[in-house]
């Protein structure tokens, strides 16, 4: 098959090597000067493979006619410019639920329970001089989700077997959840011991997780972000957790990452993890058999399996 693609950052190894056997692939990151390279090339490039396209690129592409992204949100990709320039988007929805509300309820349980400090306290031999004390569960408390998809809903039925009470905050009330809905999201923080923040990013839900957001919250209360890293005011929430006046923050994700706030460091009552929440195994096979799958579905004429535009 003489179609040719684009990838712009190395992907999966599994993935890398499904696109080779069918496509003729051009790393565009292995590029000395990669301006050149498209000016040559990019005309016979017909898809590209990975996230984060933006409109520059999509202008150096003239016969672009998919984007095929690996996860599932695509805030990192300018899908205006594609839909005014006809590109379809495609990218990973469902097949990475699960792995994202496990690392979700492992966080949870990790910072209410002190599970890093506990390892560590315990290998830097200071349990020979006395116990690390008491900390609070999960069970009996009040966990508003911000979010309720696909993703929220496992992190829910999860949180709900752990015997937490469930309450969730979106842009309209859904039928046939079993969930109390709240319609203002400053009042369910108000009313929650933790909040779980699981919404897609871009301009619609920057900081949307606000200064007034937090503090309603409050120093007994516990952020979880495991969606993006704009949804959340980090300068108000690094300020809060260090003055205690916000009980506790377990973050997978981050404004500027791969950079995390150094003051954050320092505090004991935040779990910090790098971007995790589909990093398996199986989960990121399956991310890229899917982002193969759309693109294989394209070529040959048929229904993309999960487009966005
Ligand atoms: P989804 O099924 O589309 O669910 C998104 C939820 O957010 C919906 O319930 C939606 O409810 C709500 N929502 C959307 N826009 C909103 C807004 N402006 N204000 C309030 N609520 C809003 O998406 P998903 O598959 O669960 O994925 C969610 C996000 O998780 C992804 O976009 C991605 O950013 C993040 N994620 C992170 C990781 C990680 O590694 N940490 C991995 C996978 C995904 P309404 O329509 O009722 O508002
Ligand atoms: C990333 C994610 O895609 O799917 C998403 O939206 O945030 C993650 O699954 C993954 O970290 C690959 O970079």
């Amino acid at each position: 098959m003489t179609i040719e693609i684009l990838q712009t950052g190395p992907l999966l190894a599994s993935c890398e090597k499904a696109l080779a056997e069918k496509y003729i692939v051009h790393k565009l990151h292995e590029q000395a000067d990669r301006n050149a390279w498209l000016k040559v090339n990019g005309a016979r490039i017909r898809a590209h493979a990975g996230s984060g396209v933006q409109a520059k690129l999509m202008n150096a592409l003239p016969n672009l006619e998919i984007i095929s992204s690996f996860g599932v949100g695509y805030d990192n990709i300018d899908t205006a410019t594609a839909k005014a320039k006809n590109i379809r988007v495609t990218n990973t929805p469902d097949v990475l639920n699960d792995a994202v509300a496990e690392l979700t309820v492992g966080l949870m349980i990790s910072l209410a329970r002190r599970i890093p400090q506990g390892d560590q306290f315990v290998r830097n031999g200071h349990w020979l001089n006395g116990g690390m004390g008491l900390f609070s569960e999960l069970t009996g408390k009040t966990v508003g989700i911000l979010g309720l998809g696909r993703i929220g809903k496992e992190i829910a039925c999860r949180l709900q077997a752990m015997k937490m009470r469930v309450v969730y905050y979106g842009r309209s009330k859904q039928d046939n959840v079993p969930y109390t809905f709240y319609d203002k999201l400053e009042d369910m923080a108000r009313d929650s011991d933790w909040l779980v923040v699981i919404a897609p990013g871009g301009k619609s839900t920057e900081s949307i997780v606000s200064r007034a957001v937090l503090e309603a919250l409050g120093p007994q209360g516990y952020l979880v972000n495991v969606a993006r890293g704009t949804l959340v005011d980090e300068p108000a929430l690094v300020e809060l957790l260090t003055n205690k006046k916000l009980g506790g923050a377990a973050l997978d994700v981050f404004v500027e990452e791969p950079k995390v706030p150094e003051a954050l460091f320092a505090l004991d009552n935040v779990v910090l993890s790098p971007h995790q929440g589909s990093a398996t195994h199986q989960t990121r096979d399956a991310m890229g058999a899917l982002l193969v799958a759309n693109l294989d579905r394209h070529f040959a004429g048929e229904p993309l399996i999960s487009p966005v535009v």
